[in-house]
């Protein structure tokens, strides 16, 4: 090893990082005192030694599915490479994929199509007994109170929600046992019930409410009025009880009416208990939908509220199903509920704190907990910028009253972690390899980029005794949240296949028109809509020329012959804000008005072939 080589791996990665942070000559630093020579091969045997470098060839071990928070979207990465894979569109508007813009994503959306924003949090994968079956993921939008579906199978959007009678849909987990039947959403912020201008200036009449959403209708099944407010929240394994954190019992409307109280709460669910009110009828519905809503608040049989310090925030449950673990935030605690003492509470045979058998203090600012799979929990300490190695059993007898030590380590992350997550962490698998830590600030970790900073995702090693970090990738605004599955639990189709719903309806509206979509090229004029069916194999449209008057409502539908896995076409008409993916066997469609007349351009967007610049077509509008 040569000397320059030495002095870096002898100062070590962080060691090195942070005294280039204060002096703020990174790079002079790395070009005057080592050379790029040096510092690449140091770096890629580092990597090797990580176990983190995935060699052309190889593939990544584990799939993680990412929030892309206010951005709106779900991205795929590759772990441990932290590569990104790809971008799933939900909420936003997606100019390569046209999602916003194919009337396909547009059903999809449906009456929300009219917002351009979401602010995404909480991605999970759907489980059948506790194990991840990579058929769905679900996700939460917060902007817009929304919970959206995607088809693993194809990673697209194919269901939209709009929650009535709440705002801000936050927390969200599925059902873990027997299988995922509900998605469980919380909507945080309470508001007048009803919300129709009549209570505005009477907070003492805001109400929120958590959300059961059928996994597979994608309806609301029902609602539960609750105290408070909801934060975050985690089912259990036996399928019957789901918590959640409260952390404004105050009911505050402002920020320090949020802190009043030392304690807030977590309330817990009885899913049995509320399935069977819904069935003997005990609920009303409110407002112009049907969704049964049951009361919940204090007293209710269907509900309990445990005490916990201060604004808790994270609710997460341990993968062995004994416990629920709410984070402290304001209070430097995890509260440590038993889940087998509640059906106790629910019978009254217990007091509400009865059921927490352990309260360890970890550091300032614990906002949500992951776990190894081998009784240790991990939490991140946002104020300290740190995550916390502790062991559950060990913090239980503490609690007790034993001397014991229960925290195992505190590493330093860059900086004020939200979330963290362990691979396969929320299913019965956590297998404790890797630990990613989702870090709200990146100030000095990255080249500047202007005021606004990418949040810095990090990757863990925590297979052995120590965690070890490996990896920092930027990530822009802003994941909350990940969850990690292996790489064979799921197996995503490389093609669609011609009977796919997601283009059903297209399929349907061409039938009625007459249309084979894999062999007509042609126009069909309805009043002032034409509809031009066309199908694509590279590098050639099927028409390369059609004709429409000024005016006409224009709906091009475009079907992708060509079988080859990865041979992707677009469709954009120039100058009519259309554009959208056609992959292999898909059937797409766009509408716009052609309002102007003369002569448009067509051309394929995905690069596909050698000829791909050439894969083009008029469409010639006459005067009106
Ligand atoms: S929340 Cu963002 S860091 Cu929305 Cu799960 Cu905690
Ligand atoms: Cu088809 Cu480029
Ligand atoms: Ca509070």
């Amino acid at each position: 090893m040569s000397d320059e080589k030495k002095a870096i791996e002898n100062l070590g990665r962080r060691h090195f990082l942070r005294n280039s942070a204060v002096t703020g000559v990174a790079g002079a630093g790395l070009a005057g005192g080592f050379g790029a020579g040096a510092l690449m091969s140091s770096r890629e045997a580092r990597a090797a030694e990580d176990g983190i470098e995935v060699a052309p060839g190889e593939l990544d071990e584990y799939y993680g599915f990412w929030s892309g928070g206010h951005q709106g979207e779900v991205r795929i990465l590759g772990v441990p490479s932290m590569r990104e894979l790809m971008r799933i569109p939900v909420f936003n508007i997606d100019s390569a994929t046209g999602w916003g813009i194919t009337n396909e994503s547009k059903r999809i959306m449906g009456d929300s199509a009219r917002f351009l924003n979401g602010d995404c949090h909480h991605p999970h994968v759907s489980m059948t007994d506790g194990h991840y079956d990579g058929k769905y993921l679900f996700i939460n939008d917060k902007a817009n109170t929304r919970v959206a579906r995607i088809r693993l199978d194809i990673m697209k959007t194919d269901k939209i929600t709009t929650i009535p009678n709440v705002q801000a849909i936050h927390g969200l987990r599925l059902q873990k046992v027997p299988h995922t039947k509900y998605v469980f959403a919380n909507a945080e912020l309470p508001i007048p019930q009803v919300n129709d201008g009549r209570d505005l200036e009477s907070p003492e009449n805001y109400w929120t409410m958590f959300n059961a959403i059928d996994a597979e209708s994608m309806e609301v099944a029902w609602q539960v009025i609750v105290n408070g407010n909801l934060d975050n929240t985690d089912a259990d394994y036996t399928g019957r009880f789901v918590a959640s954190t409260c952390y404004n019992s105050e009911k505050g409307m402002t920020l320090a009416d949020t802190m009043r109280a030392e304690r807030d709460w977590v309330v817990v669910f009885d899913v049995e208990a509320i399935e069977a009110a819904v069935e003997a009828g005990e609920f009303e519905t409110l407002g112009d939908n049907e969704v049964p809503v049951l009361d919940g608040r204090e007293g209710s049989k269907l509900t309990r509220y445990i005490p916990v310090p201060k604004n808790p925030h994270g609710l997460n449950t341990s993968p062995d199903g004994k416990y629920f673990i709410a984070n402290g935030k304001l209070s430097p605690t995890c509260t440590i509920l038993a889940i087998d003492k509640l059906p106790e509470l629910f019978d009254d045979a217990i007091e509400p704190r009865d059921t927490v058998v352990g309260e360890p203090e970890l550091g300032l600012g614990p906002l949500h907990t992951t776990f190894d799979g081998r009784g240790n929990a991990y939490t991140t300490l946002f104020i300290d910028s740190q995550v916390a190695k502790w062991n559950i059993e060990d913090a239980i007898r503490a609690y007790d009253g034993e001397e014991v030590n229960y925290l195992r380590q505190k590493l330093d992350v860059h900086y004020q972690p939200g979330h963290n997550h362990a691979s396969l962490t929320e299913s019965r698998d956590a297998d404790g390899k890797w630990l990613v830590v989702l870090s709200k600030f990146s100030k000095d970790r990255f080249l500047p980029v202007g005021p606004l900073h990418p949040e810095n995702d990090q990757l863990i090693d925590i297979s052995g005794e120590e965690m070890k970090l490996v990896h920092d990738g930027p990530t822009f605004a802003e994941p909350h949240d990940c969850i990690l599955m292996r790489a064979d639990q799921l197996s995503p189709s490389r093609v669609w296949t011609r009977d796919d719903p997601f283009f059903a309806e297209t399929v349907a509206m061409a039938e009625a028109d007459g249309v084979t979509l894999e062999r007509d090229n042609t126009v069909i004029r309805d009043g002032s809509q034409v509809r031009v069916y066309m199908t694509s194999i590279a590098p050639q449209f099927g028409l390369s020329e059609f004709k429409v008057k000024q005016g006409d409502e224009v709906t091009v539908v475009v079907t992708n012959l060509d079988q080859v896995e990865d041979l992707t076409h677009g469709f954009v008409m120039v100058n009519h804000g259309a554009s959208m993916e056609i992959g292999p066997q898909q059937t797409a469609s766009v509408t716009f008005t052609a309002d102007k007349a003369g002569v448009y351009w067509y051309y394929c967007s995905w690069f596909c072939h050698a000829m791909h610049m050439e894969m083009t077509g008029r469409m010639l509008v006459e005067k009106a």
